[in-house]
């Protein structure tokens, strides 16, 4: 019997709900992965990321690699061990970040050298490094290494860059070999272009991969194109097997994709914002920094069960925050990813009661209605 699968229980118009199984426990989608970039999600104790109602995180290959190194962490038992999060974790491959982040970067058809953004020491990533990078960290969901132009770009670069990726993709595929108990996911290129979309599915369907996820998206094209793109974009992926929009995005950004046919999402946004103090609510967003918080003895959010929410007035969160003190970033990033949570929890009951279309409208008039 296989070790891992996906199931959908219920769609309702193009939303799905499923569940992913895996040997490190079951993942229920639509979900929402925090991003535990350097071995933690910043700010947050594992057992209270769970709390949130997290089932899985995503971690970086790049930043993994660099500090502390792969090799490292496989001494040390795995990334699990490691972090203390014994659940199932998503690993990106590496291109994205390298490309984002890393200085003096050279791309040829091996994949890319680059110096390091802590230390400028050289290293090199190709399909092949990054598969077993992966596997050291001992990753439950590998992602294929490609290669993300960001946006807009033109035509002849994105078609060049989209078939690059396609070639990595299938030597990810030989690299990552047969696995139990573990995924690998192909990546979706080809910019907003529909043709080299399907082109892209079609390259990555023939491969053949355990999930697909959407990636060159969120990348600077704006919410209204990306949307435009995940109105075709899921379509062309495989039914039954995971869907996965890289790095997105704001509440609006995941109910709208959700709406399209997507199953999982990461983004940074509801732990990085937290730290900047801005928080997330069912009537948009909230900058505790704002003076009119100064004297107001409400929660943030009335209607949250967040320990923050519970416990907390606005006043001092807008205190601490202003102080600077490392309270503010924990308990707005803990209020942050239990709204995210929830956000996911009330789709995936909405799509399994067969009323997305309602509770679509209901997220959409609270924002408008803007925070009390
Ligand atoms: N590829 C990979 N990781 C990513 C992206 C991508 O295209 C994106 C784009 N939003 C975020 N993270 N490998
Ligand atoms: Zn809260």
């Amino acid at each position: 019997m296989a070790l891992t699968s996906f199931d959908l229980n219920a769609r309702d118009g193009r939303a799905r709900t499923g569940v992913i199984r895996t040997p490190r426990g079951e993942i229920r989608t639509p979900a929402f992965m925090p991003v535990g970039t350097a071995a933690t999600v910043k700010g947050m104790m594992p057992e209270s990321v769970r709390e949130t109602g997290a089932d899985i995180l995503l971690g970086n290959t790049y930043h993994l690699m660099l500090r502390p190194g792969a090799e490292r962490v496989a001494r040390l038992g795995g990334l699990h061990r490691f972090m203390n999060w014994e659940r199932p974790i998503l690993t990106d491959s590496g291109g994205f970040q390298v490309m984002s982040l890393s200085d003096l970067r050279k791309l040829t058809e091996e994949g890319v050298t680059f110096r390091s953004h802590v230390d400028g020491s050289k290293h090199m990533l190709s399909p092949e490094t990054s598969m077993e990078i992966q596997r050291l960290l001992g990753s439950d969901i590998v992602m294929a290494f490609d290669e993300c132009p960001a946006l807009p770009a033109d035509r002849a670069r994105l078609e060049e860059s989209m078939r690059l990726s396609m070639r990595w993709a299938a030597r990810s595929r030989e690299a990552f070999g047969d696995r139990p108990g573990h995924m690998l996911f192909g990546i979706q290129q080809g910019g907003l272009e529909r043709d080299l979309r399907e082109e892209s599915a079609q390259a990555l369907v023939n491969i053949g991969f355990d999930g697909y996820a959407i990636g060159g998206l969120a990348v600077g094209e704006g919410q209204e194109a990306m949307f435009g793109c995940l109105d075709f974009a899921p379509g062309m992926l495989p039914e039954d097997k995971p869907r996965y929009l890289m790095g997105v995005g704001k509440p609006a950004d995941i109910v709208g994709a959700v709406a399209r046919g997507i199953d999982m999402m990461d983004c940074v946004l509801p732990s990085r914002s937290g730290r900047t103090g801005q928080a997330w609510t069912r009537r948009g967003q909230v900058n505790l920094r704002n003076a009119r918080h100064a004297d107001d003895p409400r929660p943030l959010d009335e209607g949250c069960t967040c320990p923050c929410c519970q416990n907390y007035s606005r006043a001092y969160l807008h205190h601490v925050v202003r102080a600077k003190e490392m309270i503010a970033g924990m308990l707005l990033t803990w209020h942050n990813l239990h709204y995210y949570q929830e956000l996911m929890a009330g789709m995936r009951a909405a799509i399994a009661e067969a009323r997305f279309a309602a509770f679509e409208e209901a997220f959409h008039a609270g924002e408008a209605l803007g925070d009390i």
